[in-house]
């Protein structure tokens, strides 16, 4: 059976004690491989392989040298396109369309785009006065922070790893990855386009294995690891934030959502539902930034949950592989007996189901996947757990509202504030909407659209900080100012 080994100091490693854990497929539940379960000890040689990279080449190279081999990798994952998408369909089983147009090519774009970035964006100066009337000058320069933990999901496990690594080099900084459990393969393969390119060892280091009291804990809580990006729950986040605390390092949190899509009467009917269709169903429900929670303008309430229902019944369950296939299963057993456990308790709490609400009848090789059908509900308060917890599963409630006062009351009324959808024709509408939306990133006619120039993070309960552009320069270096007295 295949194991998918760590990748430490350039060279692909089993656990230091030889454990492993079995990775099982999400479309069937067969056992697809065995995976290295990572020690204290594999953590600690990846963090020193990771310290000595920073003193060695990889410290000493010039901007112009870093940037043209984060070009390479960004090649490279290119070259190997086919070898990443099988790897994530195996992971995940999602629908190869996904992974093929949107998740594996971010990974290449992760790279490229934080490279070019971190050669263009200048730093600040100012000159001030001084009692002599010489003047100073002052002047920033940008270090990495050092070595940094990356704890990254499973959910779209290459883009949202590499969203992380690629701005963390581009800034001249080492990192140690432990991705997440249930998705490894792509994390080590990637070590596979690391060393092709000639990357230097102890660079980029990735340590398999669980979270609490493994893997992930032994990083978080390793005093020579300089910063932690994490994206995951927002559970998770408080136990990281805990671990960072000791000895002041800094964290970039990118947590959980329980997004609002807003449809108001005036809206592109079609786009509209075809859109809430996506942001609430694509990857089988399993994004941070989808919509769990719609909202409709009482005019166009009936018409609209009739078309989403009718759009949610044409999935076709199948196999990445399946011609046509365009709905995936979840990712684990454990993420399915948590999401029908939700599927139960709407109908507890009262919820009208308009479709879905269990598992399809699927063929005898698939049925002991993780499959579940998309769901909607309608009639719960806003108190109800389904409506008010983040299920992470491909399912949403729909609620009737009738003025836009009322609808952002609605949308803010969450412990989380990642991202919203708004759809309307009227812009003024939608500028308001936005200002007064807690939210981190509001789309208008859209989702899902992304500018990796842009701003990206969570407010309230969905995160810490901003990456994206020059923000994740903000976090992945320290700005350091010079003043030189003239
Ligand atoms: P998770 O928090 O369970 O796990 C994420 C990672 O953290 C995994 O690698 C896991 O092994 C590790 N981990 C768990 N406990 C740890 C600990 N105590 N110390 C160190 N590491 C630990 O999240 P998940 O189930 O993999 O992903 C789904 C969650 O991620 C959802 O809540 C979703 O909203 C969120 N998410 C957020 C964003 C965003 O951009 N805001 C993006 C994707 C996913
Ligand atoms: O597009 C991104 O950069 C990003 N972090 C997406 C997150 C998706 C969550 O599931």
């Amino acid at each position: 059976m295949h194991t998918t080994s760590h990748f430490i100091n350039g060279t692909f490693q089993p656990a230091s004690n030889g454990k492993t854990f079995e990775k099982r497929s999400p479309t069937d539940n067969r056992p697809m491989g065995l995976v290295a379960e990572g020690t204290q000890e594999d953590v600690n040689a990846a963090v020193s392989a990771a310290r000595a990279a920073l003193h060695g080449d990889w410290g000493r190279m010039p901007t112009d040298q870093r940037v043209a081999l984060l070009h390479a990798v960004a090649d490279g994952i290119t070259q190997r396109f086919d070898d990443f998408v099988a790897a994530e369909e195996a992971d995940t089983g999602q629908p190869h369309h996904v992974i093929a147009h949107a998740f594996v090519p971010r990974g290449a774009a992760n790279f490229k785009v934080f490279a070019d970035i971190v050669k263009n964006v200048p730093t600040e100066s100012y000159m001030m006065d001084t009692p002599d009337g010489a003047g100073a000058l002052n002047y920033a320069i940008r270090k990495p922070k050092g070595v940094v933990g990356v704890i990254s999901p499973w959910n779209a496990p290459f883009l949202l790893m590499t969203w992380k690594v690629g701005p963390a080099l581009a800034c001249g900084n080492t990192v140690v990855v432990k991705p997440s459990e249930e998705t490894p393969n792509t994390a080590t393969l990637l070590g596979e386009v690391m060393n092709k390119v000639g990357i230097p060892a102890g660079v980029y280091n990735v340590v398999h294995g669980f979270g609490p009291d493994a893997a992930g804990e032994f990083l978080t809580t390793h005093e020579d690891v300089d910063a932690i990006t994490f994206t995951g729950e927002t559970r998770t986040g408080t136990a990281i934030m805990k671990a960072a605390a000791n000895g002041i390092r800094d964290v970039s949190f990118e947590l959980g959502g329980k997004n609002a899509g807003i449809v108001f009467a005036d809206c592109d009917f079609d786009a509209a539902v075809e859109g809430i269709f996506r942001s609430a169903f694509m990857n089988t429900g399993q994004v941070c930034l989808g919509t769990e929670r719609v909202y409709v303008q009482r005019p166009l309430f009936e018409r609209f949950v009739a078309a989403l229902k009718v759009r949610c019944e044409t999935v076709k369950y199948g196999r990445p592989s399946d011609a046509g296939s365009n709905y995936g299963p979840l990712i684990s057993q454990e993420h399915k007996r948590k999401v029908l456990s939700y599927y139960a308790k709407a109908l507890t709490e009262g919820a009208t189901l308009v479709t879905g609400g269990g598992v399809p009848s699927m063929p005898a090789d698939l049925s002991a996947g993780a499959w579940v059908q998309p769901t909607i509900w309608t009639g719960l308060p806003e108190t109800a757990a389904v409506v008010r917890e983040e299920i992470f599963g491909p399912c949403c409630h729909i609620r009737a509202f009738d003025s836009e006062a009322e609808v952002v009351a609605l949308a803010n009324a969450n412990r989380y504030g990642l991202s919203t959808t708004i759809w309307t024709e009227n812009l003024k509408c939608a500028h308001r909407m936005a200002a007064a939306i807690d939210v981190g990133i509001t789309w208008v006619n859209s989702w899902f659209l992304r500018d990796l120039r842009t701003p990206f993070g969570g407010s309230k309960q969905s995160g810490i900080g901003r990456e994206g552009g020059v923000h994740s320069l903000e976090f992945y270096t320290e700005t350091r100012n010079v003043c030189i007295k003239l």
